[in-house]
């Protein structure tokens, strides 16, 4: 009798153990796919997009560049090739208009809130389109990355709206000074900003 009361006590001990476990095991699961479910939503409100740029006035200057858009910030990712080894200047023009050889059909510098030309975040003004300049390496080859709280993607606000713009990448460098565009001499890459 004594041992049934025990084994029958094991039993009780051992079901309430495992349905504890089943129980914490579907917590946990709920938990991941409420994480995931979150992820995802974060991942939507998130903007992402990327371009080509097309070699202009006769360069070989290829490569992407991504723009994303995430708790209110833009951050610019670029990777570019068949650069010259040495600064270069790369800007935001006013059209996403790509079609001529040389790039100009892109326009002056995007310049929305009509400040000078400058250095980013100069006190005496910088167009919204200066981003400045970054160094290619012995290979030609250079990433960029950017990020800023004065662009937007496809926002109403076009004081910061990138979109219908254009991405310029110079064969100089950007003096920061000469107006209306720092004479960074040819554009060797272009991409237009399209949504
Ligand atoms: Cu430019
Ligand atoms: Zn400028």
């Amino acid at each position: 009798m004594k041992r049934i009361q025990t084994l029958a006590l094991g039993l009780i001990l051992t079901a309430s153990f495992s349905c504890k476990e089943v129980k914490k095991e579907a917590e946990e699961a709920k938990e991941e796919i409420e994480e995931t479910a979150k992820e995802t939503k974060e991942e939507v409100m998130a903007e992402t997009i990327k371009f080509t740029m097309q070699p202009k006035s006769d360069s070989k200057v290829t490569g992407e560049v991504t723009f994303k858009e995430e708790d209110g910030k833009v951050m610019m990712m670029a990777s570019l090739s068949g650069l010259t080894e040495g600064e270069h200047a790369i800007h935001i023009h006013e059209k996403a208009d790509c079609s001529s050889a040389d790039g100009k059909s892109t326009g002056g510098h995007w310049n929305p809130t009509a400040q000078p030309h400058g250095k980013w975040g100069a006190e005496e003004g910088y167009h919204k389109g200066d981003i400045g300049n970054f160094p290619a390496d012995a290979d030609g080859n250079a990433t960029i990355e950017f990020a800023t709280d004065e662009w937007c993607i496809g926002c109403e606000d076009e004081s910061k709206n990138i979109v219908g713009k254009a991405v310029i990448v110079h064969e100089g460098v950007d003096d920061y000074t000469s107006q209306p565009s720092g004479a960074a001499g040819k554009r060797v890459s272009c991409t237009g900003i399209i949504q």
